[in-house]
């Protein structure tokens, strides 16, 4: 059944560059034994998009939680738990070092063989594994695609691929990546997710308010008990309101508009910036569903 986002899709009014983006994406995906989807391990479901597991139809996929070394370990821990009750294949990683994506072809392969195998393929593939990496903007594709093609460029270098504007990366274990990243857009379920996709920097934030993105992480920091130290804010204690928050920060970091009024939207800037530079600490934004926590506190979850 169509859903209205879809209808819209293809009323004719959907932007053209985006319905080309699916497509080419769908073409894709008929190529390749698997994806590898990438998410953002500060919220690793709120940054998957469903539609790509209804293009793969059946094939199998793994889902890499990329900027793991900006989540919390503790709820890093938690989501391999909750996905391994859940049959989900997750793999945490920082995809910035080569030394950590490089067992990653060999994981790969593993899955598709096993896919083959619970299909009951008797037959041994006689071509090379082949696998496209996916997910949605700013999740780390090129980032993941170029450490494993570094490695490997060296070796044998991208050959032409079945289609004219396709180029396979050889990585080892005879796995051929598809060299241009699948781009997936974000599906917004609510307002709420819409802010925390442009947290995230997923969902451009020139198009929302920076000021209600500040006052979303805030509020998000507040209800998840994840400690901050205020006093870097201006603040003694945690802030009532976003306003009372960045009214403070203007006010600590000396940020005004003309007629010296506050720049609460510099302040705001300044308060993004900090946590997606790390500067609160590793942090999770989104937990896994209370019944595979409930061992371990909030706050906990979150050190
Ligand atoms: N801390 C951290 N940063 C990462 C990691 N992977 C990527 N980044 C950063 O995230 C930003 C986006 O990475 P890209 O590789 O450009 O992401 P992309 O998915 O290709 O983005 P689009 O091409 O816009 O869809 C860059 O600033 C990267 O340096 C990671 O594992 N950890
Ligand atoms: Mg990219």
């Amino acid at each position: 059944m169509q859903d209205d986002f879809e209808k819209y899709q293809l009323s004719g009014w959907f932007p053209g560059h985006m319905f080309k983006a699916g497509k080419q994406m769908s073409d894709a995906l008929k190529l390749v034994d698997m994806a590898i989807e990438l998410v953002d391990a500060r919220a690793p479901m709120a940054t998957r998009n469903p539609d790509l597991r209804n293009i793969l139809d059946g094939k199998p996929f793994q889902i890499v939680a990329n900027k793991a070394d900006l989540a919390s370990p503790a709820a890093n821990h938690a989501w391999e738990q909750y996905c391994a009750d859940n049959g989900l294949q997750i793999h945490f990683l920082d995809s910035r070092r080569t030394q950590n994506v490089k067992h990653l072809p060999q994981l790969w392969r593993q899955i598709v063989m096993n896919a083959r195998a619970s299909r009951g393929a008797t037959r041994p593939l006689l071509r090379p594994v082949r696998v496209i990496i996916a997910g949605v903007p700013n999740v780390g594709k090129s980032t993941l695609v170029n450490h494993l093609f570094e490695k490997n460029r060296a070796q044998v270098g991208p050959k032409p691929g079945v289609t004219r504007t396709n180029q396979w990366i050889p990585l080892e274990d005879n796995i051929e990546l598809l060299d241009t990243p699948g781009i997936l857009w974000p599906k917004i379920k609510s307002k709420k997710h819409e802010l925390l996709l442009a947290l995230l920097g997923i969902f451009n934030e020139e198009v929302i308010s920076r000021e209600l993105i500040a006052d979303y992480l805030a509020w998000s920091l507040e209800t998840k008990g994840i400690p901050i130290n205020w006093s870097d804010y201006g603040l003694k204690n945690a802030p009532e309101t976003g306003d009372e928050l960045l009214s403070a920060i203007a006010t600590k970091r000396g940020f005004k508009r003309s007629g010296n009024l506050l720049d609460t939207e510099r302040a705001a800037i300044s308060f993004i910036k900090d946590f997606r530079d790390k500067k609160m600490g590793r942090i999770t934004l989104e937990l896994p569903p209370a019944s595979s926590t409930t061992k371990m506190p909030q706050q906990a979850m979150n050190n």
